[in-house]
């Protein structure tokens, strides 16, 4: 395998980090993405999110040249697909992403080429792309081709970190498949490589957050409970998990990111009639906004308030990242249902609300200070490090919705 070749397709979360670690480990990489403006701002190495590491490390590989971003794939040794695999109104998954990705590149494959599925995907979905390719090139039926699944684990806010560090495991369609692709991985990674078959690649990653998912249903559902009950979950929390075979995740607003929240459904799309822990959960974690809107509601409803600030807009902590934020939902909710509130978001990741929010008229960007100076009721929805920093005495004369728990002995 030549040691200059790797077309990555998709410059999103995942191609866009992984591209640049592959160019620093000598790989000459080139990165394709449908969005002009995209390739626009990465072939001058800027990168197109925040993330921790990444700007300085894009920016050094195109400098090298060993990274090069185009809207036109190019013939290589190695395709990567990272395309998003979102779900439907259905919640079905939509693969179409990834054929298209196969036919943009199906005109450039040769004899030996390995082909990498990054995506987060349906079972049976590396073995469809390989029948996708060989329908649109079917020279190719008896000549050697590799395919394998390489389920990406990296974290926002830790990626290029955990792109490293994190064990792989690459399943292949076939042994040769999974060498070929482990080789690769190798040259960057310095956790594990775990060799399989695709199959089990991808549900293993399916697995991975289903599990998750499953784990903070719980701990979403018992804050209803405990709710209901009159009883701080916090506490609950801290004293099961000293038990030592207990640990309890942490309640929130609400499931959001572009994975957790989906991949489930994947699995539950696979066997919908054996899946109905799975499908629960999902179903747990998609009702608790609706439970904090509700207790917003009832507060302002009971005191008859016209203004609450909301503390936090981004899917989780100290990222900028909105996306399937239930934070961003609520925020919509509480100003639809009440329209003469004057809802102030406070979200400090961001330098402007999304359009969203931004065509709701009784939205406002707030400054921290200027919320905490003026509002009685503050509603925690994301718990950044800068919102752990307000002094107690700042907050114990305010009413306190706190989702997150950062503030739990103050909560209304
Ligand atoms: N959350 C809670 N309570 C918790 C933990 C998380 O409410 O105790 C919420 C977060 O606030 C957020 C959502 O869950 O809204 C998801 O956040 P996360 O930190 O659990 O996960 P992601 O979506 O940032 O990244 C996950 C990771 N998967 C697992 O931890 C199993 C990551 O390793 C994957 O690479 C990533 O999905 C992915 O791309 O699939």
């Amino acid at each position: 395998m030549s040691k200059i070749d790797v077309c990555v397709v998709g410059m999103g979360y995942i191609g866009l980090p992984t591209s640049v670690v592959l160019a620093q480990a000598g790989w000459r990489v080139h990165g394709v993405d449908i969005n002009e403006q995209v390739v626009e701002s990465l072939s001058s190495g800027v990168a197109t999110f925040e993330e921790p590491g990444l700007s300085q490390a894009l920016s050094n590989s195109v400098i090298s040249g060993n990274l090069t971003v185009s809207q036109v794939p190019e013939k290589a040794n190695v395709y990567i697909i990272a395309v998003p695999t979102p779900i439907d109104a259905n919640n079905e998954p939509d693969t179409s992403f990834i054929r298209s990705a196969v036919q943009s590149v199906a005109r450039l494959i040769k004899a030996d080429d390995l082909i990498v599925l990054e995506s987060t995907s349906p079972v049976g979905t590396t073995e469809l792309l390989r029948d996708i390719l060989l329908d649109l090139r079917p020279d190719f039926v008896d000549v050697e081709l590799y395919f394998a699944h390489c389920p990406e684990r990296v974290i926002p806010g830790s990626m290029m970190k955990e792109i490293i560090s994190n064990d792989r495991v690459v399943g292949g369609i076939d042994g040769k498949s999974a060498e070929k692709a482990a080789s690769l991985y190798r040259s960057f990674c310095q956790g594990e490589i775990h060799l399989t078959d695709a199959r089990t690649a991808e549900l293993t990653k399916l697995t991975e957050n289903s599990f998750r998912d499953v784990n903070i249903a719980f701990a979403n559902e018992l804050s209803i409970v405990a709710d209901h009950l009159g009883v701080n979950v916090w506490e609950v929390i801290e004293l099961a998990n000293r038990h030592p075979r207990v640990q309890i995740l942490q309640p929130g607003p609400g499931v959001g990111g572009h994975c957790i929240a989906v991949d489930p459904w994947f699995l539950v799309a696979s066997a919908p009639l054996k899946t109905p822990l799975i499908r629960s959960a999902r179903t747990v974690n998609d009702s608790k906004p609706k439970f904090v809107v509700d207790r917003i509601a009832k507060y302002l409803h009971e005191t008859n308030r016209r203004s609450v600030a909301l503390f936090g807009l981004a899917f989780k902590a100290n990222v900028e990242d909105l996306r399937e934020s239930p934070a961003v939902s609520i925020v919509q909710e509480v100003a639809k249902l009440f329209p003469d509130v004057r809802v102030s978001v406070v979200e400090p990741f961001v330098d402007v609300l999304p359009p969203a929010l931004q065509e709701i008229v009784n939205v406002h960007h707030a400054d921290l200070q200027d919320a905490l100076d003026s509002e009685q009721l503050i509603v925690l929805l994301v718990d950044h490090d800068i919102f752990k920093m307000i002094p107690q005495s700042a907050l114990t004369a305010k009413d306190l919705i706190d989702t997150r728990g950062i503030w739990k002995e103050l909560d209304i």
